[in-house]
């Protein structure tokens, strides 16, 4: 038979209606194709026109461009680091996403995101994520606030194979499997988790073998193929948006090159690269199509010749201005002076303030949800959720699996699409298996998309040593937040700051996060609630004094001032917020305090908040004053469960007392 007659042959052997699509494919992966082929050649030229590594996508490329056929034009999208092609299929200018793989000014976050992080969740491509597994979670609270918009639109998160064996996903499966959400996790399952073949790591043959472990259907198919992946996705997405919940749909492709740009592959096999090449979409689907080798030239150096007058552009764009590198940390803070106080106050207990901030809030507020463990049924375990989840209904107020990354990481998506989360992580201990959808997720939004998005979610949590509270459940960790840029982190420490600053949160454009204070759940005070939302960053005067100052917050602020009450005229200025700091109130208590000054918190004193307050007091102060300045905090111990042992450790009133009448001597 004559290649002539095959050829012809494999024509009559797609349909009609089959070969537009495909052909549409082919031109698409070969246009993905160029742009990485390009992309490569910048970062290996000399000197690099590209820096830092970009990871490819080449060999993959049918999954994002089918996928997205699959797809309702709304519908969003979520990928890793390697993906540029999924940026290109959801319909990002290619200049736009060029210029971010080059970290330039007309780049899509003109630099700030570069090629691993670029972000634009303003349109259907909610970004890419650099941190493996953790789009899972994020794309959990995307889909929460479409269900929540009633919009129909189901999210899509590309993760990779070595990605299944990462916490953040299981904790992403398991709550969008809990609560039936819209999301269908695609796995681009390359057999490759960075240099290790993921073969050494999984004891299932299929990927998608978990899914019935999470009771969502699984699927695996063959990802060079642009109809098997766009029919499967279209029926998972019509099932997820009928209220039918999550699928996992594995598409095996083919890893064409390393695993980044400078990867020289020595750990890899010949033979494995040579079956690679042959499973390449862009060779199996020109062949499907009884493409003639001239034709796809001919498509492959036009593709290749308007990507380099791509890079070329963006070559002769400018660098982003340097002078806007402090821009977009936080959302501008407009300095008005705290709002007065009105109304009559009624006496009630911190957590009853924390219950009847969070009725305020779902009651004026529709963006609100409140969820956690325990947060719904039960009410919270320390009760700031009681009868809410009756009065508000099982879609504002939920329980969640103990999956605090799935918890934060949700609350990060949702935030980002509008909704305003205020999520409960029972303990702050708790956090710290979570930390990445704090710190590398909400903290960084805002300033990688130049202020365009931001993530304003609120985490409640509590911290501090009680009696009896082990090593795991009393750790003072404000400092560790207070570090991070981005991040805003408040500790009230009485009933009224409980009810004003949550609602302060709730209104702040950026995450915020609140270290309640446990110890202090049932003690009552005066708490106005009709009062305005009071600005966020403001510190406030406890005591007036002029002999001494003691600077301090969240659970140490009653020892203050039992310590204050002990000594004459010293002053007492309770912080309240870390993120921002009150510089103006600090300097002008310590200022009246003529530089005498003790610094008391709970947590240990090594790299403490305390640490930060004394040296920016020497920063701005120093040449004023001189300060005489002591830290009472609990030594750089462990904390032991038995209280006799925990109160020798912990700051006390005594204590500070001691500190004060040092520095006045
Ligand atoms: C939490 C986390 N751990 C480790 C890494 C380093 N890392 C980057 S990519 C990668 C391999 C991931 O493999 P896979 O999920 O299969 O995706 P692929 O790179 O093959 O697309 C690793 C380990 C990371 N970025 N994030």
């Amino acid at each position: 038979m004559s290649t002539a007659e095959t050829a012809a042959q494999r024509k009559h052997s797609v349909a009609d209606s089959d070969r537009a699509y495909l052909l549409d494919c082919l031109k698409q992966i070969i246009h993905i194709r160029a742009f990485e082929q390009c992309a490569l050649e910048a970062s290996q030229a000399t000197p690099p026109k590209v820096v830092g590594s970009i990871h490819l996508c080449a060999g993959q490329e049918a999954v994002p461009v089918a996928a997205v056929a699959g797809l309702d034009s709304s519908d969003q999208i979520i990928s890793t680091y390697r993906g540029h092609g999924w940026a290109l299929a959801s319909g990002l200018p290619v200049l736009e996403v060029f210029g971010e793989v080059c970290q330039s000014s007309i780049g899509i976050n003109g630099g700030r995101g570069g090629s691993a992080y670029l972000m634009a969740p303003w349109t259907r491509f909610i970004g890419e994520n650099s941190i493996v597994g953790a789009g899972v979670p994020i794309a959990c609270g995307v889909a929460q606030a479409n269900i929540a918009a009633g919009n129909g639109r189901v999210v899509v998160v590309s993760i990779g194979d070595g990605a299944f064996n990462q916490g953040s996903t299981h904790e992403g499966l398991a709550f969008a499997a809990a609560r039936d959400l819209p999301v269908l996790i695609v796995c681009e399952n390359n057999g490759w988790s960075e240099l290790t073949p993921t073969s050494l790591t999984f004891k299932i043959a299929r990927i998608a073998q978990r899914a019935s472990g999470y009771g969502m259907p699984g699927m695996t198919i063959d990802g060079t193929d642009p109809i098997a992946i766009r029919d499967t996705i279209r029926h998972a997405a019509d099932r997820a948006r009928g209220g039918g919940g999550p699928a996992l749909i594995e598409c095996r492709v083919p890893r064409l090159w390393g695993h980044y740009n400078r990867d020289i592959e020595h750990y890899r096999s010949k033979e494995d690269r040579q079956s690679a090449a042959e499973r390449d979409p862009i060779v199996l689907l020109s062949k499907r199509l009884a493409m003639d080798q001239q034709e796809l030239d001919n498509l492959i150096a036009i593709a290749k010749s308007e990507m380099d007058a791509v890079l070329e552009k963006v070559l002769a764009s400018p660098l982003p201005d340097a002078a806007t590198a402090l821009d977009h940390v936080w959302a501008p803070i407009t300095h008005s002076a705290p709002a007065p106080e009105n109304g009559e106050p009624r006496t009630m207990s911190y957590i009853q303030a924390v219950n009847e901030a969070l009725t305020h809030e779902l009651e004026t507020r529709p963006e609100v949800v409140v969820y956690g463990e325990d947060v719904g049924q039960a009410g919270g375990i320390f009760g700031a959720s009681r009868g809410l989840l009756k009065t508000y209904g099982a879609q504002r107020v939920f329980d969640t699996p103990i999956s605090e990354s799935a918890i934060l990481g949700s609350a990060v998506g949702a935030a980002l699409m509008g909704m305003k989360p205020i999520v409960e992580i029972m303990w702050a201990d708790f956090m710290l298996v979570a930390l990445d959808q704090l710190i590398n997720q909400a903290a960084n939004i805002r300033y990688v998309t130049a202020g365009r998005s931001s993530v304003p979610l609120v985490v409640r949590t509590q911290q501090g040593a009680t009696a009896g509270s082990c090593a795991q459940h009393s750790q003072s960790l404000e400092a560790l937040l207070a570090h991070i840029p981005g991040l805003r982190i408040a500790l009230p420490a009485t009933p009224q700051d409980a009810y004003d600053i949550l609602r302060s949160a709730v209104a702040s454009p950026d995450p915020c996060v609140l270290f309640e204070a446990r110890g202090l759940y049932q003690s009552s005070g005066p708490v106005r609630t009709s009062g305005p939302i009071q600005p966020i960053g403001k510190a406030k005067v406890r005591r007036q004094g002029t002999g001494a100052a003691i600077v301090t917050w969240g659970t140490m602020l009653g020892a203050a001032l039992e310590a204050a009450d002990a000594i004459r005229n010293v002053g007492v200025i309770d912080l309240r917020w870390l993120s921002p700091l009150d510089e103006d109130s600090l300097c002008q208590v310590v200022l009246e305090a003529g530089g005498r000054v003790v610094v008391a918190h709970e947590a240990n004193l090594t790299g403490g908040f305390g640490a930060e307050i004394v040296a920016r007091l020497h920063e701005m102060l120093g040449d004023r004053l001189p300060l005489k300045i002591k830290r009472v905090g609990s030594p750089d111990v462990r904390m032991p469960a038995s209280p006799v042992l925990a109160q020798r450790l912990l700051p006390n009133a005594e204590k500070i007392a001691a500190a004060v009448r040092a520095i006045l001597i």
